[in-house]
């Protein structure tokens, strides 16, 4: 399990952009995003680091925690 911190993912439109990066990188990853928290956990094998530049790519500021 992954988790990362997305400060700038404020709404459902965010979640979907970011969970459709995730599965560009691992379509089996299981992911879980949390609005209030402007969290994301992943469940998969992708690295953080794939992960942050996956969801960097797709426009948001990812940060590891
Ligand atoms: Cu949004």
């Amino acid at each position: 399990m992954i988790e990362l911190k997305v400060p700038d993912m404020t709404c459902g439109h965010c979640a979907s952009t970011i969970t459709k990066a995730v599965k560009e990188l691992d379509a089996s990853a299981k992911v879980e995003v949390s609005l209030p928290e402007h969290r994301v956990r992943v469940d998969g094998k992708a690295s953080k680091e794939d992960l942050v530049r996956s969801i960097a790519e797709a426009g948001y500021t990812p940060e590891a925690i």
